[in-house]
């Protein structure tokens, strides 16, 4: 009776994980993250939801292991030299003990795979295209479907005293598209909570390609998350991520000529990167404090 009892609740408890992990939106505050920094993509939003998911499932899962072994020691200590009632070689004990973790496992992967797809899915009509060139030490943002006063696409070059800034547009599918000119660099903007291996060599194939949907717009600090030489620590740039009738409107000063700083100051935002410093800032600051030491 009461081992029914314990038996359904316990089916109860890892049913409400699964209804939990497979709910359409988790709960989002700082408690519900679990320490998950808040990402500013739709598909930084699917991750976070099965970091919540997963972490209920695993305190589920926790409480059930913390009740097996707590029980036992409390309700069954000893209370004489009489040998309990030994049961080892319990068939289906063993048998329960092996598929439950197995179960588990599945839906965990499961879940992951569901989630990876879509952060990877690049199957959408994207709404913008951009060119990321890495090379040692800097980026270089291209947009390709634009057309400046030479007759180039319109484009952004990072150097040592400009950092380079790449501006977006929020509530668009935006595919990238990163290409390496040299060695393997890695495009990585945290709050996108992703980053992606630029492989060199792949001009034609363009292969390494992703597609996010920004949401909230801002400055964001992006980085080289691949060791990529003496200068890696220094390639940084910042993503700009405003509205999509401000992008346009960037585009198209752009386009008539003007560099990115007065275009951006056109729609009202800073002309230069706040997040992050150029390499010739720091090093002249680095100057500064050991020849004033
Ligand atoms: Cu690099």
């Amino acid at each position: 009776m009461a081992r029914g009892n314990r038996l359904a609740r316990l089916a109860a408890l890892g049913l409400l994980g699964v209804v939990t992990l497979t709910g359409c939106e988790m709960p989002n505050n700082e408690f519900w993250r679990f320490g998950w920094p808040e990402g500013i993509t739709d598909q930084a939003t699917h991750m976070r939801e099965l970091w919540t998911g997963s972490v209920i499932a695993a305190l589920v899962v926790g409480v059930i292991v913390w009740t097996l072994i707590l029980w036992p020691v409390v309700r069954h200590r000893k209370r004489g030299d009489e040998l309990p009632r030994q049961t080892a070689y319990n068939l289906p004990l063993e048998i329960a003990y092996t598929i439950l973790p197995f179960l588990i496992i599945a839906a965990l992967f499961f879940f992951t795979v569901v989630v990876q797809n879509k952060v990877q899915d690049r199957s959408n009509n994207p709404d913008e295209t951009i060119a990321v060139n890495a090379f040692k030490w800097n980026w270089q943002f291209v947009y390709p479907n634009t057309t400046g006063p030479d007759g180039e696409p319109v484009n952004t070059v990072g150097t040592t005293s400009e950092i380079p800034i790449l501006v977006l547009p929020t509530d668009r599918t935006i595919r990238f598209e990163v290409a390496s000119a040299d060695v393997i660099h890695s495009f990585w903007v945290p709050e996108f909570l992703f980053k992606l291996d630029v492989i060199p060599g792949n001009e034609n194939g363009r292969d390494n390609v992703f597609q996010v949907t920004v949401r909230h717009e801002g400055a964001y600090v992006g980085r080289c998350a691949e060791l990529c030489g003496t200068y890696h620590a220094y390639m940084n740039f910042e993503v700009r991520a405003v509205s999509g009738d401000d992008y346009d409107a960037y585009l198209k000063a752009r386009q008539s000529g003007m560099t990115t700083a007065e275009a951006l100051e056109s729609i009202g935002q800073p002309g230069h990167a706040t997040t992050t410093e150029p390499f010739s800032y720091l090093q002249k600051t680095a100057q500064t404090s050991s020849s004033g030491g």
